[in-house]
């Protein structure tokens, strides 16, 4: 048996999900009609390491559908939907994959991916390059290149190969443009607001919606609840991103001001004790706090425990916190990533773009990765603009070309007043 998933009964259901993201992810379905014909990773034994949800089967889909075989592990033990999971072990692919894994299991499942040795590898947070550098070493020789989805894996990818450690060519997904730019932006923005909807149900519009940090994700979320009608204010401790928020329309205040009348406060800035004892105190009565940044130290928990009377579970992902001064203060998904845990994480039509860029980077290890050192290595821009101008005419929409007077023009420095 070449895979271990929860249970294969749900291959239906998981099936169906799949074919609703499939309707919304029209570049990667472009990719899966072109690259069928021309079979490009036909040989290609492909070993991925990703989130196992609809957005990523369409992509272990398409990476077969254009000649590869594909091993598959989730990267997160618990962000792994067992009815995908399912659907794509009863589609004949190797994967290994449950909900709920323990730490050895997870790593388990990354080492079932390696059985068939692997000539290109698939990360998001860089585990799988990781065992194959410390624990499987002897597969390396078989493997041209792999590639990697995330800022903290890039992170750990760079530091590898100036220590010279890496030893084999990876390129950086996620620094592309039509990545990162629209997964922070777009993908968190919606999808934390989906989440504080999901968990509370409440009205967006004519509250005060507090966002800390107004980096990619706090704007995203800022503009997104602006946009619902709630009124934005943004707490930043960089004067440059305070300036934009105030220039974007939002008031900026510090968050000992923010605290006493925002109606619901997002944590969006990678650092710890964001809301703590001090500002829960002076929360009005109804407030509802969330957290979309990697790590769940924004909202100090402590504090907010220390300062209760009772809490109860009000609504799932809704925890009621009766204070001590008698208002009532609700704390989402115990303070995690509200987009993850009470939504369903980035939009199908976001994930579209970012695994576009997986693909194409694939294919590129085939036909360069031989030639290529054992570094980390950037998405060409021109593949960054294919998957735009393809994103854009899926949605009907066209842009204008310059002419070649134009391009004279850009470039001539004598023209002036
Ligand atoms: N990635 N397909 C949970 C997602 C966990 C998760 C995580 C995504 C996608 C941020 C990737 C409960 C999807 C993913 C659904 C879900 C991520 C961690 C995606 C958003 C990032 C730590 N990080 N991501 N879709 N879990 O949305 O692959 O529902």
């Amino acid at each position: 048996m070449n895979y271990k998933v929860k249970d294969l009964k749900m291959a239906e259901a998981g099936r169906m999900k799949i074919e609703w993201a499939e309707s919304r992810m029209p570049v990667m379905m472009a990719l899966r009609e072109k690259y069928s014909k021309t079979q490009p990773l036909k040989g290609q034994r492909i070993a991925g390491c990703l989130h196992v949800t609809k957005e990523t089967a369409v992509l272990v889909e398409t990476l077969r559908a254009a000649g590869a075989e594909v091993s598959w592990s989730g990267c997160n033990p618990l962000s792994t939907q067992d009815e995908i999971a399912a659907a794509l072990a009863k589609n004949g692919i190797a994967i290994y994959a449950w909900h709920g894994m323990n730490v050895e299991e997870f790593y388990w499942c990354i080492e079932r991916t390696l059985d068939f040795k692997p000539t290109l590898t698939l990360d998001d947070g860089a585990d799988l390059i990781m065992t194959l550098h410390t624990k499987h070493k002897e597969l390396i020789p078989g493997i041209t290149g792999g590639t990697e989805e995330t800022t903290t894996g890039v992170h750990r990818m760079r530091a590898m190969a100036a220590a010279k450690d890496l030893k084999y060519p990876i390129i950086a997904v996620n620094d592309a443009e039509t990545k990162w730019d629209f997964d922070n932006v777009y993908g968190t923005g919606q999808s934390s607001i989906d989440g504080i909807l999901r968990a509370t149900s409440v009205l967006l519009a004519g509250k005060n919606f507090v966002v800390a940090g107004y980096g990619h994700c706090g704007r995203g979320c800022g503009v997104r609840a602006g946009g619902m009608g709630a009124n934005v204010i943004a707490t930043e401790v960089n004067p440059i991103q305070a300036l934009k928020a105030t220039l974007e329309g939002f008031r900026v205040m510090p968050m000992d001001e923010a605290a006493a009348v925002g109606d619901i406060f997002i944590t969006a800035t990678g650092m710890k004790d964001v809301i703590v004892k001090r500002h829960f105190e002076k929360m009005k009565d109804g407030a509802i706090i969330c957290n979309t940044g990697h790590y769940d130290v924004e909202i100090n928990i402590g504090d907010l425990e220390s300062l209760a009377e009772s809490k109860r579970t009000i609504r799932d992902n809704c925890e009621e916190y009766l204070l001590k001064n008698g208002r009532r203060v609700y704390l989402l998904a115990q303070g995690r990533l509200v987009n993850l845990a009470a939504a369903e994480g980035h939009p199908s039509e976001v994930m579209d773009m970012s695994f576009a860029n997986q693909f194409l980077s694939q294919v590129r290890l085939v036909k360069e990765g031989k030639q290529m050192k054992a570094e980390v290595y950037d998405i060409p821009e021109a593949q960054d603009r294919e998957i735009a101008s393809v994103k854009l005419a899926t949605m009907g929409l066209k842009v204008d070309a310059l002419t070649p007077e134009q391009i004279a023009y850009a470039d001539d420095y004598l023209a002036g007043t």
